[in-house]
């Protein structure tokens, strides 16, 4: 069973790989991540628009750095190499979440799906 989900996966990677070579087409989802950063998606699964830090933004809410990702990220790929803080209110204040990194993207936990309004490196 596992040996034919592996086969699986390895014929729509082979498929993806021809599709997009012809002309160079941007990246998509998680990808469009740049090394060394912080990157949040407006969607799940790193859809949607993408953001992505050096070392944090105070204020999601204010018009200094990225806009419209306040209350409005559900999902992250940490590729700082440092564990960051995520917090539901500005100034790092409030509930916080912490993201490791080396783990890969993904989804937000439910509880802070559309909370995150200002993020930090530790
Ligand atoms: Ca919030």
């Amino acid at each position: 069973m596992r040996i034919k989900s592996l086969l699986a996966c390895a014929s729509i990677t082979a498929a993806m790989v021809v599709a997009a070579a012809p002309p160079a087409s941007a990246a998509t989802g998680y990808n469009r991540c740049p090394d060394f950063k912080m990157c949040v998606f407006t969607g799940p699964n790193g859809s949607g628009t993408i953001a992505w830090f050096s070392t944090g933004d105070g204020n999601l809410g204010d018009s200094s750095g990225p806009v419209g990702m306040n209350n409005n990220i559900e999902s992250i790929w940490n590729r700082s190499g440092h564990t960051w803080e995520l917090f539901d209110g500005a100034g790092y204040s409030g509930t916080m979440w912490t993201s490791r990194p080396y783990v890969g993207g993904n989804n937000v936990i439910a509880a802070a799906a559309n909370r995150v309004s200002s993020l930090r490196d530790t």
